[in-house]
Order: structure tokens, then C-alpha cells, then sequence
């Protein structure tokens, strides 16, 4: 698959195309058997740049959650209704030249409460549609398996990924979908972006508002390791059922620059990075990393192993590295280690211009996270999101996002010169081809698309799909194999 093209081109094969996750896109959240998910009780930010609105669920919010049956206050519910738009999506897609199509399943349309004995055939037939209609235009379908959402009813059961008990639940609907879609899905992911699971709630499924911070701590690396484990089971069951496929982990990436060259800084750059690649480390490796021991004990962690994880984990590494790519950030050893991790709230860089939602901008970041990433792992990288959210104006039936474009492009470059670098890339799915509800506020305006699409913030609009001038730009830059830029 993988053939290198030294020196400054793509490779031959290289994957084109763009990333969205169900709880963002599809809508249709009652429709079907599709049971409540995590994502389906999380109220809109009051706040457009609130990061934490995501895991601000606590015992009483979901009580209220559960009881409305509107999606006035909770927009993940309504999506911008790919559902019922998936033809006409995939279709826009196709025109751009789309090589793959990175989606999530949603777990609760295949098992509405995440444990029943069999699984819903109205959801599994939704994904079989849109697996149809990909290979209709040849688009590979790459699939995550859980993207920021899980049943509800396993969080009211057992405090969802806090519990072990939710890895067998996780591995029976894995199970579930692989032998379904055999031979027709060549890459999956497991969990995205499964290094925030130390925010919360929205990757953990766990609930924890109101615990120290201690508490929380412990509760979600226990969360994060229950999900190593329930990944490489997955890893095991796809090579046993799919000997062809690939299966890959995905990180949210940050890497973390020192303040200033005083070696003390550089350390805690390096350790802020640690507490990052940690994930990667053992998703890719099979074992937890040294220096981890020691940040546990520090901070008095202290993870449940069972019996066989340590083989398990061992066993069954991932084939392929993915992470996302939208910001880098800066630390010194006067600042609190812990706060360098988190998206948006790590220091500032001098060197660089921000989004409208304070995100910095660093193209040349990508080209030393993906060298940097090679060096460490070895394994296939693909960057499977990276992108602008930004406010569109829609003038006269056009979208001008020159400053979308400029982003990408850079980003591009970027990645064309780790290529040179001699990094095995195996594709670029940007994220949000088709503007979609924002992750971190719940938002329809923060947009990325090269699609946009006709919804405010409260919903209303015709949902009609326009394209956007990127669209025509992101076309040649895939016939051309990433030349025209
Ligand atoms: C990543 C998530 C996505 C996505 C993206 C942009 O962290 O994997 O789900 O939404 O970030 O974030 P936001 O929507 O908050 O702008």
C-alpha cells in the first residue's frame, strides 16, 4: 500500500479526504432504536469558548437531560441531519475526489443501552447504506469505533469506562461490526482522542463532577486503561476476523515547546510531552512507559490491572499511529505541568497568530510532530483531523474562505516536507469537510467545513448544503496528489 516517493512528493496512494464523528453530523437521535449517548445529554457552552462544557454533566443535569425529549438544548441531538443527507453528503464528497472518509459508529444505534443481548438491525443496515454508497464513488470508509460518545445506560449502570465491566460491553458491539462489515472496511480507529479522557466526561463516560481533583484523577486513568485494554481486544478480534484490515489508535496530539532554551524548562517541556505521548506509548508499544510509574506515584494513582491486561496490551499493539493536529503549546518549570496538557489552556506562543476561539496556528508544528512521532514509534502515521473552525459568511450563495484555505495549505506544505523528512504518512483527512456541531461548545457557527451548511445556532435554516470556495480548492489539491496547493 505504502510506496515512497522521494523526495518531494506524496506517495502513490496517499489518502485524501475528511473526518466527521456521528454524535457531530448524523442527528436523528431518537430515530430507529438509536438509544441516548453521552453526547446526547450535553447542553449547550453559555460560554463560545468554553472547553469544559462538554464533561459539565453531573447527576442532576442528566436527571433533566433524560427527561426532554426536544433538542432545543442539546444540538448534538440534531447534528446537521447527515442521517437522512448521507447520499447527498457522500455525493459532495465524491466531487472533491474524496480517496477516504473517516466517520464514527454510533454504539447506541447498533446496542441502544450498550448491553443487549442482540444487536439493533435498523442500525446496523444505517451504516450498511452508507458503506453502499462510499464504494459507489470508491471512497474508503476509515471507521472509529467510539467518537466522544457512548450509551447513556451504561453510564447510569456503571459509571461507564470507570467500570471493567464495560469493556466486554465495548468488545461485544466491536465484535458485532467487524463481522459485519468484513471485507468492506480496510481501517478502523479505536477511540478518539483518547488521551482527553483525563478532561472527563465526554470520553470516559464516567461522572465525576463535584470529586477532588485526586478523585477525578484516579477515576480517569482508570477509564483510560480500561480503554487500552478494550482496544486491544478489538486489535485481536479484527485480525481474527478481518485479517486484512488495519486498526490504528488515535491521540490528540499537542507537543510542547520549552519557554526559553534554560534546560531546567526544556525538562518540563519534555515531561509535558511524556503525559502526551503516553497514550501513543502504549497503544503502539504494548506496555506502560517507565515514567509513568513515577508520575502515578506522585500523584497517588494507582490503576487496577487484571489478571491477563499486561499480556493482553502486550500482545495485541496497534497497526497504525493516528492522532489529530490543531495547536502546539509552551511550558517552563514554573508552571503547573499538568495545565501544558490541556487544548486552549497551555501558554502561549509569541511566534504565533490564534483562531477566533484562541487556538494557535502552527503549520511548521506538524511537520515536528510527525518527524518526531516516526522517530519514537515507527509505525504508519495518519493525520486524521486537523482544521479551521472559524465564523463563514454566507454573501450572494458564496462562502469566500480564503483564511481556510491559507490554513490548510500551510498545514499541507508542512506535511509534504515530513514526507520528505522521510516519514511514512499514509493520509490526511482534515477535519469537519462538511460543517458540522462543534465538539467543545456545541456550537453550529464555529464551521470547518468545505461544505456549509444552512443551520444557526439555534437550529434553524434549511440545512441546504452550499459549497464553500475551499471546496473547489481541496478538489485539485487531491487531483493533483497534494502538488497544487
Ligand atoms: C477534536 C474532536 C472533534 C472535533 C474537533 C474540533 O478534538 O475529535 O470531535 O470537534 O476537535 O473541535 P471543536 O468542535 O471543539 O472545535
Amino acid at each position: 500500500m505504502y510506496k515512497p516517493d522521494y523526495p518531494t512528493k506524496f506517495p502513490e496512494g496517499f489518502l485524501w479526504g475528511g473526518a466527521t464523528a456521528a454524535n457531530q453530523v448524523e442527528g436523528a437521535w431518537n430515530v430507529d432504536g438509536k438509544g441516548l449517548t453521552t453526547a446526547d445529554v450535553v447542553r449547550k457552552a453559555d460560554n463560545r469558548k468554553d472547553m469544559a462544557s462538554a464533561d459539565a454533566v453531573d447527576q442532576e443535569s442528566l436527571k433533566v437531560a433524560l427527561a426532554d425529549q426536544t433538542d432545543t438544548h442539546y444540538p448534538k441531538r440534531r447534528g446537521v441531519d447527515f442521517y437522512h443527507h448521507y447520499q447527498e453528503d457522500i455525493k459532495l464528497f465524491a466531487e472533491m475526489g474524496f480517496k477516504v472518509y473517516r466517520f464514527s459508529i454510533a454504539w447506541s444505534r447498533i446496542f441502544p443501552n450498550g448491553d443487549e443481548a442482540t444487536p439493533n438491525e435498523a442500525g446496523l443496515k444505517f451504516y450498511d447504506r452508507v458503506l453502499d454508497e462510499l464504494a459507489k464513488y470508491n471512497i474508503e470508509p476509515l471507521i472509529t469505533l467510539s467518537h466522544y460518545e457512548m450509551p447513556i445506560g451504561l453510564t447510569i449502570k456503571q459509571n461507564g469506562w470507570a467500570s471493567r465491566k464495560t469493556i466486554a460491553d465495548f468488545n461485544r458491539f466491536t465484535e458485532v461490526v467487524f463481522k459485519r462489515y468484513r471485507g468492506r472496511v480496510k481501517y478502523w480507529l479505536t477511540f478518539n482522542e483518547i488521551n482527553t479522557s483525563t478532561w472527563g466526561f465526554h470520553e470516559t463516560g464516567a461522572i465525576d463532577a463535584g470529586m477532588t481533583p485526586e478523585q477525578q484523577m484516579q477515576i480517569r486513568y482508570q477509564s483510560v486503561h480500561n480503554q487500552f485494554v478494550a482496544s486491544a481486544i478489538a486489535t485481536k478480534q479484527l485480525h481474527t476476523i478481518d485479517p486484512h484490515a488495519q486498526i490504528g489508535c488515535m491521540l490528540a496530539r499537542q507537543q510542547t515547546y520549552p519557554k526559553t532554551p534554560n534546560p531546567v524548562d526544556v525538562v518540563a517541556a519534555q515531561q509535558a510531552d511524556d503525559l502526551n505521548l503516553f497514550f501513543t506509548d502504549v497503544q503502539a508499544r504494548g506496555e506502560y512507559p517507565e515514567y509513568m510509574n513515577r508520575y502515578f506515584a506522585e500523584h497517588h494513582v494507582h490503576i487496577e490491572f487484571g489478571e491477563h491486561d499486561a499480556q493482553v496490551l502486550r500482545e495485541n499493539p496497534v497497526d497504525f499511529i493516528s492522532f489529530s493536529y490543531y495547536m502546539t503549546t509552551v511550558t517552563s518549570a514554573n508552571e503547573d505541568g499538568n495545565a501544558a496538557g490541556n487544548m486552549a489552556t497551555g501558554g502561549r506562543n509569541p511566534y504565533l497568530k490564534e483562531s477566533d476561539w484562541g487556538w494557535q496556528i502552527d503549520p511548521v508544528g506538524l511537520r515536528i510532530t510527525l518527524d518526531e512521532m516516526w522517530d519514537r514509534y515507527r509505525k504508519p502515521l495518519f493525520v486524521v483531523e486537523n482544521g479551521l473552525g472559524a465564523v463563514d459568511k454566507l454573501e450572494d450563495g458564496h462562502v469566500h474562505d480564503g483564511y481556510r484555505i491559507d490554513y490548510l495549505r500551510q498545514h499541507i506544505e508542512q506535511m509534504r516536507e515530513a514526507v520528505s523528512d522521510g516519514v511514512q504518512l499514509m493520509g490526511y483527512t482534515m477535519w469537519g469537510p462538511i460543517d458540522l456541531i462543534s465538539f467543545s461548545t456545541s456550537e453550529m457557527s464555529k464551521r470547518y467545513g468545505f461544505i456549509y451548511v444552512d443551520q444557526d445556532d439555534a437550529g434553524h435554516g434549511t440545512l441546504k448544503r452550499i459549497r464553500k470556495d475551499s471546496f473547489y480548492w481541496y478538489k485539485q489539491v487531491i487531483a493533483s496528489n497534494g502538488a497544487d496547493l
